[in-house]
């Protein structure tokens, strides 16, 4: 059994809690914080009545009754638990991004290579969906040839008002910027953003939609569409132009319903339904390799990698020019 404290008991927190709880095999929340109090007892009452209660994270991943930490704080908080959990010698489940910068990413790599041990996955949970999957084995199989060209949207119904321009980037792409990469096996060298006309229903600090653009060392060119007030759903897709086929990600499986002379078909509407699946093969991929101290999921360079790559993104929003990506060391063979 694998002994997981979770630090950070918000909405991402609890459903997290719950699915170690309920719905993985193997684990078990033995301690929950939070700086809230109030968010100590909700996570806490998910996880039954022997699970501890702390108000500091230290307190937490230095219990010897802890074996494995999640960290579902905001990205700011992230480093300080990273460095922490890494220095206590415990496994590290880390919700997205890694860290807010690309130098705090540096330093917990590096940190993780001086211990020896590979220790943290990131939550980019789009690499155990079913559907990703299915393009990744395509395109592994070779049978389509080399990837061209990816088109992708990633529209959400709407956001709330404090999401900001940066935020189409830093939030809601870096889930394409992780996933394509992974999907091609190539690393991105350039970024650029256009700004289309914006939608009515963006408000003033934000650019609505986007159209962010990536290329890979070999060439290959992402497009991904991003549209936060599309209005009409959670819509992800996923298109790969090969040398000999084009490969299309299938949507989830819903009935299509014909009435009035039309042919509907729902779609989600948040991501917590949309990759429901992928959460939970996520976290219980995790807690299996944990036996043999493997790390199978994204680690902390493609979290180092998908922090440069939004940089850049950012940069080309404000210069609309074509911005290079590069990374400030080689990729340590730690992570071969
Ligand atoms: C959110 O944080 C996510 O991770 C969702 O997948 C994304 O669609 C949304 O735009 C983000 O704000």
């Amino acid at each position: 059994m694998l002994h997981v404290g979770v630090i950070g008991c918000g909405g991402m927190g609890r459903s997290h809690i719950d699915r170690l709880t309920n719905r993985t095999q193997g684990a078990e929340v033995v301690a929950v914080a939070d700086m809230v109090d109030a968010l100590v007892e909700k996570g806490a009452a998910i996880a039954g009545p022997n699970c501890k209660k702390y108000k500091s994270e230290a307190d937490l991943i230095n219990d010897p009754a802890v074996d494995a930490v999640f960290i579902v704080t905001p990205g700011f908080a992230h480093k300080e638990a990273l460095l922490m959990a890494i220095k206590a010698g415990k496994r590290i489940f880390c919700e997205k991004p890694l860290c807010t910068t690309a130098e705090d990413c540096l330093e917990v790599i590096d940190a993780e290579v001086k211990s020896g041990k590979h220790l943290i996955q990131l939550g980019f949970m789009r690499r155990y969906d079913k559907g990703y999957n299915e393009v990744k084995a395509a395109l592994d199989s070779g049978e389509y040839g080399s990837p061209l060209l990816l088109h992708c949207t990633h529209r959400n119904p709407e956001v709330p008002d404090s999401y900001t321009t940066a935020m189409a980037v830093h939030d809601t792409a870096i889930h394409e910027i992780d996933v394509t990469h992974w999907l091609v096996n190539d690393d991105f060298v350039s970024a650029q953003v256009i700004m289309p006309k914006v939608t009515k229903y963006a408000h003033t600090e934000l650019a609505d939609p986007q159209l962010m653009i990536l290329q890979t060392k070999s060439g290959i060119v992402v497009e991904d569409e991003v549209f936060v007030n599309c209005k009409f759903g959670y819509d992800i897709n996923c298109q790969v132009v090969c040398e000999d086929g084009v490969i299309e990600m299938p949507q989830p499986l819903y009935p299509t319903y014909r009435k009035n002379a039309q042919i509907s078909q729902t779609i989600d509407t948040d991501c917590f339904v949309r990759f429901y699946g992928a959460y939970d093969e996520e976290v219980q991929n995790w807690v299996n390799e944990a036996a043999e101290g493997v790390i199978g999921g994204p680690n902390a360079w493609d979290g180092y990698l998908a922090a440069i790559t939004a940089d850049a993104l950012v940069r080309a929003q404000t210069s609309g020019k074509v911005e290079t990506i590069t990374p400030a060391k080689e990729k340590p063979a730690f992570y071969a």
